[in-house]
């Protein structure tokens, strides 16, 4: 395969399917993971119809550490040459104090925001140090950078997040490989129904009232990223909705 290859977890909606679309039109090959496989599926098709960008869709639970390790170690050998790796599989569950906190919540926050990147990362680095090079985007938050009420798990999750792309640029500066977070404030995807369980209108309202990010905006930034020169790396970015100055500040009309 001549075009560079990208490795996109959480693919099947969001932020993911919105990179995977605006990485196919500039000529990306993709790996498609998410545990809901028709959606990839269907994203697959799409690509290759509209921009010939060829996809292997991999049913994956970044949670799985045994999988994680199976699928990827049995990837085809034309798809294991990995350039860029976008660990963006996460979640918010809950909006709680933490007396009141569901510890399952946390579990699955822990369990996929931090230690499914892990996996996946520690799998995905030997291939991208073989191959002399690459490029890891982070997928943090706003809530990577400060703190808000009742996202105590959430925030220390994304926290964890900042803290590991900090210790990936310093630990991969050598071979070389890129290494940056993206910290996007609040976009309108399907975060927000995740979080509150399914409840959508409660979903809803935590867009009303102003311009939200959309998933494209995000897209379009990491295209930017990918698109610099080899000698420049851009460490983080944070980006926010205009009408939301900090997490918990957001001006609604
Ligand atoms: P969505 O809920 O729309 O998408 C989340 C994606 O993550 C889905 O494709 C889902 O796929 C995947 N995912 C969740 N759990 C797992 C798992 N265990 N294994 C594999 N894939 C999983 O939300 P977003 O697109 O908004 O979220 C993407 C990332 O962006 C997350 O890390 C989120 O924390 C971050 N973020 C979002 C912001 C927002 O306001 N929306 C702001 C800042 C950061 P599936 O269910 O099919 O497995
Ligand atoms: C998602 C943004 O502010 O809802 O990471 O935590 S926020």
């Amino acid at each position: 395969m001549s075009s560079k290859i990208v490795f996109i977890t959480g693919a099947s909606s969001g932020l993911g399917e919105a990179a995977a679309k605006q990485l196919a039109s500039e000529g990306y090959s993709l790996i498609l993971a998410a545990r809901r496989t028709e959606r990839l599926q269907q994203l697959a098709d799409e690509l290759l119809q509209r921009y010939g960008a060829p996809s292997y869709c991999m049913e994956l639970d970044v949670r799985h550490r045994d999988k994680v390790q199976q699928l990827i170690s049995q990837l085809p050998e034309k798809w294991k040459k990995i350039d860029i790796l976008i660990n963006n599989a996460g979640l918010a569950s809950g909006l709680s104090s933490i007396e009141n906190g569901d510890i399952d919540d946390w579990d699955v926050m822990i369990d996929t925001n931090i230690k499914g990147l892990l996996y996946v990362t520690r799998q995905i680095l030997p291939l991208m140090i073989e191959n002399g090079g690459g490029h890891i985007i982070n997928i943090s938050s706003i809530a990577g950078k400060e703190v808000y009420a009742n996202g105590n798990v959430y925030c220390a999750t994304k926290h964890a997040v900042d803290a590991l792309n900090k210790a990936m640029r310093i630990e991969l500066v050598k071979y070389p490989i890129k290494v940056t977070a993206i910290n996007p404030g609040a976009v309108e995807t399907e975060f927000s129904i995740v979080r509150f369980h399914g409840d959508e209108e409660r979903a809803k309202k935590v867009y009303e009232g102003f311009d939200n990010l959309v998933a494209g905006d995000i897209a379009e930034a990491i295209s930017f990223v990918l698109s610099r020169p080899a000698h420049v790396n851009i460490n983080e970015l944070t980006i926010m909705p205009t009408a939301q100055a900090v997490a918990g500040v957001i001006h609604r009309k």
